[in-house]
């Protein structure tokens, strides 16, 4: 007999007793908040928030609608859908507990590609005040290289003719606040909820870009009236495997699409909004007149912590980042670089204890139940590394501080994108927008060492920097001659504990 239940808002009263259901009333929630992007991140952190947020106020007002902007959302709308918008957070500890959370805070999701027009109601809707963003590093339209936004792509090129029927993030949001200016209603804020320094001015900057060109008067209002407040968001999320899906089956709930995490979560925002938001600060998100030293700490240690890991750990043929962390040569690595060549460029943090804040990474990577895949790490690495490590190698070139450990990840990117195995032979799942780029240029280092460098999308003019270059080579070349990685790393740590012996 199958006693499975199916995850849904009739049998939400009748779950195991280990499942925690949310307890306000979704029959009256509207969704304040539109959110783009619904992947495993927004439903383990604002999605989160929020649900913690609706049990402490009983508020009416700040349900979420979930809004995909391609075809390749389909997938997670169908299933919310089916699901009432329920779904499981698996929130799994470091000594094997596991809490069961379902989180009812989205109560509505919108594919806007089978309907631009109804998506940019939607958002222009006097009900929607927030619109939130996880669009990846990726999709802002930057370009590190022209340090302004990227109008080659043909997405952008069709949005910037065809207003009122947009395919991507900032033809939607011209689109709908030109709807919302019509309507004389006041401006929806932008929260991006990506993993970008100063995301807010980042989105502002590409969007006002973008709108210039497209309608320089509504770019005037959308300056004027949106706000972006800055963020730094934080929750270790790996990717949902099967057997976490299965797992929730054998305690009795079918649930399509859960999602798991750590018990971690830190949000800090800058308050200001246009139009209102919840009392986040309620349920433990903290609100600051200025996001930049913790932005700071958190994506050139964390974020930057987990491509060292993840590009070293892969040609190296480690498969997670707890099996990263209970190798001592790992663990040792990714400290060092963060206390030599992170900590020495960071601004001091009210009230945070920076060796505490390391200490506590190196934890909350370790954790075994997370098994975060070095694959979902090193996945979109052209637009992570440009905003992780490439600004910290190029201000400790500036301030004559060390680049060796960095310079080493790079190395071993370009055996990665060349080669695209590990050292010991296991073929790597390499997914990258930039694939096929990366490896054309990673494929001509044997005959010109410094070919990886060129690509400047990425990496800027640190191609000029002979002080980087010379250690670089060095580096690229050994690991070219087949020297085992961990050997190279291995002796930087050895010269780096030297030095400060
Ligand atoms: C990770 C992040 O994608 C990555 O490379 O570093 O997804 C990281 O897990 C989150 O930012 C944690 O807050």
């Amino acid at each position: 007999m199958n006693t499975t239940i199916q995850l849904n808002q009739k049998n939400l009263h009748n779950l195991p007793d280990s499942f925690v259901v949310p307890k306000y009333d979704r029959s009256q929630l509207k969704a304040g908040i539109v959110h783009i992007g619904v992947g495993g991140f927004h439903r383990s952190h604002e999605a989160c928030y929020n649900d913690d947020f609706l049990t402490l106020s009983q508020s009416t007002e700040w349900g979420i609608c979930g809004m995909g902007l391609r075809e390749a959302d389909r997938k997670i709308g169908d299933i919310l859908k089916q699901q009432d918008y329920l779904y499981t957070l698996i929130v799994k500890h470091p000594d094997g507990r596991q809490e069961n959370r379902v989180i009812g805070s989205i109560v509505d999701f919108v594919l806007a590609s089978d309907d631009p027009a109804a998506a940019t109601d939607r958002l222009a809707d006097a009900q929607t005040k927030i619109v939130s963003l996880t669009i990846t590093e990726g999709g802002y339209h930057f370009n590190p290289a022209t340090n302004a936004f990227d109008f080659d792509h043909p997405d952008v090129q069709h949005d910037l003719v065809n207003p009122h029927a947009p395919k991507m993030i900032f033809g939607f949001l011209t689109e709908a606040l030109r709807k919302r200016r019509a309507k004389g209603l006041p401006a929806f804020t932008i929260q991006s909820c990506d993993n970008i320094q100063h995301n807010g001015d980042m989105t502002r900057k590409m969007l006002l870009a973008f709108a210039e060109k497209q309608d320089p008067t509504l770019a005037q209002w959308i300056s004027s009236s949106v706000s972006f407040p800055n963020a730094m968001v934080d929750r270790i999320t790996p990717m949902t495997t099967l057997q976490d899906i299965t797992l929730l089956e054998e305690a009795g709930v079918q649930d399509l699409w859960p999602v798991t995490c750590e018990p971690f979560t830190q949000w800090i925002i800058e308050d200001h909004f246009s139009d209102g938001r919840p009392d986040w600060e309620s349920v433990g998100a903290q609100f600051v007149g200025d996001v930049t030293p913790y932005e700071l700490m958190k994506i050139r240690l964390l974020n930057a912590g987990h491509s060292v890991l993840g590009l070293l750990g892969s040609v190296h043929g480690h498969a997670t980042i707890d099996g990263c962390i209970a190798d001592p040569l790992f663990a040792s690595y990714v400290r060092r670089f963060m206390d030599v060549e992170v900590t020495p460029i960071l601004a001091p943090v009210d009230e945070i204890n920076l060796d505490e804040y390391k200490s506590t990474l190196i934890e909350r990577f370790g954790n075994p139940n997370i098994k975060d895949n070095l694959a979902r790490i090193c996945l979109e690495s052209s637009s992570k590394l440009p905003k992780f490590i490439v600004p910290t190698i190029m201000e400790n070139l500036e301030k004559g501080g060390s680049i060796k450990f960095a310079a080493l990840v790079i190395a071993a990117w370009c055996y990665y994108s060349d080669k695209g195995v590990s050292k010991n032979g296991v073929a790597l799942d390499i997914v990258d927008d930039m694939k096929a780029e990366l490896h054309s240029y990673a494929s001509k280092t044997e005959q010109d060492s410094l070919a990886f460098l060129k690509l400047d999308s990425v990496f800027g003019d640190l191609v000029q920097s002979k002080t980087f270059t010379d250690e670089y080579v060095a580096m690229v070349r050994t690991l070219y001659t087949n020297r085992d990685i961990a050997a190279q790393m291995d002796v930087l740590l050895g010269e780096s504990l030297l030095l400060t012996a």
